[in-house]
């Protein structure tokens, strides 16, 4: 369990001064110039060494992705591009450091943008931020005011200008080349990749898109060492990570733990446990509506990272789970985010723009009962085509939480529709 003083995020939940001056006095800020003078190779290596994998959902290597940018200058300008179109469903994480602790994504964004040779960076916040963008503006012009950034950053010599882009309110836009289309005001519709966005990214140019919190935890891991944050968690997960917990657990509430915990013990120590107990568990959606759901029979020795998620054939994803006790209608829950997938599909390509709205249609007919039990492996056979066709993750990300409800609830499935048949339906049926 993480102490106290490891904590990164040390105003998570607003009780303390988000100001510069807050700030400062809880350690943000604090040797920043010193951090940039050992140089870029420095900064690169340390967060590899440090393991931190991207903290937006997909759990690419920080550093690694740093590297690809372009280490010679071919004259075109650098970017880093900070993802905080926190859209999915059930994931709230980044919003609390934008609300709260604004001044450790701007000390990150500096840091992480001198490592990649980017004199200017955007943070794209999603639509419905309203409360955070001010925050975030507030504690942007504080920082350009004291000198933090802006011409000769922190004393550095080194010019950096961090912009704050306000999106519309598109899901779609979390996905890192939609989001660069957004930015550059196009319709945020994802691109083809390769080239990715290190390659050719915002105008053409080398680009790193990296989530809110993946940046937020930059300068903490430099001042405390690699070593420190890759000593959390287990091998290739390291670190500690904010995560959240809803749905039917005693508390919802987002936290900061160290990685590899155990399911139980995230859902007994934070959430206070299941509605009604441990076994009136049904399932949990690990982090985020892509990531398949995992019944309770698979839980029991669950370890909360990224590699047992993805050897379990569900994700680790944003971190953020969603607790379902055994009053919830699974099947009824999957169609509920299928019809999401469905609203959100930018609708460029054939397989994400028909087959969405054709699997949510399936679905609803399982919810009901209405359909044949035949129509199971039908569905199935229908995310195949879908996963792995499309040019974004959104066409996966409709495909695996029905996979993997079709893989762990095939019987209540067809029990549904057999009990419609035989007019057995009553209470278990969706209204
Ligand atoms: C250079 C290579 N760069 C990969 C980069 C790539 C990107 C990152 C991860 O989707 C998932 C999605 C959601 N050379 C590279 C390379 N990269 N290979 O690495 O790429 P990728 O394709 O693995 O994932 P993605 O397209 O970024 C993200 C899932 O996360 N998710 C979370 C969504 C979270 C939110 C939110 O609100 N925070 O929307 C939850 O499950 O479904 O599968 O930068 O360029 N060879
Ligand atoms: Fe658009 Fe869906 Fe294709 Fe992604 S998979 S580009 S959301 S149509």
């Amino acid at each position: 369990m993480l102490k106290d003083e490891d904590r990164i995020f040390t105003n998570l939940y607003g009780m303390h001064d988000r100001t510069l001056q807050g700030a400062k006095k809880r350690g943000h800020w604090d040797g920043t110039a010193g951090l940039i003078d050992k140089g870029r190779d420095w900064i690169i290596e340390e967060m590899k060494a440090s393991g931190l994998r991207g903290r937006g959902g997909a759990g690419f290597p920080t550093g690694l992705k740093w590297s690809f940018m372009p280490k010679e200058n071919d004259g075109r300008p650098h970017y880093l591009v900070i993802n905080a179109d926190e859209s999915e469903p059930a994931t709230c994480k980044d919003r609390e450091i934008m609300r709260h602790d604004p001044h450790t994504l701007i000390e990150g964004a500096l840091i992480a943008s001198f490592a990649m040779g980017a004199h200017a960076s955007y943070i794209y916040i999603r639509g419905e931020y309203i409360r955070e963008k001010e925050a975030l503006q507030a504690a942007i012009d504080e920082a350009y005011d004291a000198g933090m950034i802006g011409k000769n950053a922190c004393g550095t010599g080194w010019d950096f200008d961090l912009y704050l882009h306000h999106g519309a309110g598109a899901y779609i836009c979390g996905e890192e080349t939609a989001l660069i289309e957004s930015l550059e005001g196009k319709k945020g519709m994802p691109r083809m990749k390769p080239p990715f966005p290190a390659g050719a990214g915002l105008y053409g140019c080398p680009t790193t898109v990296n989530n809110v919190e993946s940046i937020a935890v930059v300068p903490t891991i430099l001042r405390r060492g690699a070593s420190w944050f890759s000593g959390f968690g287990r091998k290739n997960n390291s670190g500690t990570k904010l995560m959240g917990l809803t749905g039917h657990v005693n508390t919802p509430c987002v936290f900061e733990e160290e990685m590899s915990l155990s399911v139980r013990e995230i859902i007994e120590k934070h959430g206070g446990g299941i509605r009604g107990g441990w076994d009136n568990l049904k399932a949990i959606i690990p982090g985020g509506a892509s990531c398949p759901i995992l019944p309770k029979a698979s839980l029991e020795d669950a370890i909360f990272d990224f590699d047992w998620m993805r050897e379990n054939k569900s994700s680790f994803g944003t971190g953020c789970m969603i607790v379902m006790d055994n009053s919830t209608d699974v099947i009824k829950a999957v169609w509920r985010l299928s019809s999401f997938f469905k609203h959100e599909s930018c609708g460029q390509c054939t397989p994400c723009r028909e087959g969405t709205g054709w699997m949510m249609r399936v679905l609803q007919r399982l919810a009901t009962g209405e359909a044949e039990v035949e129509e199971i492996d039908m569905l199935l056979d229908v995310t195949k085509q879908v996963e792995g066709h499309t040019i974004c993750a959104l066409g996966d990300a409709a495909a695996w939480p029905i996979q993997g409800l079709i893989r762990h609830f095939r019987e209540e499935i067809e029990d549904r529709i057999k009990a419609k048949k035989t007019g057995r339906m009553g209470a278990m049926a969706a209204e």
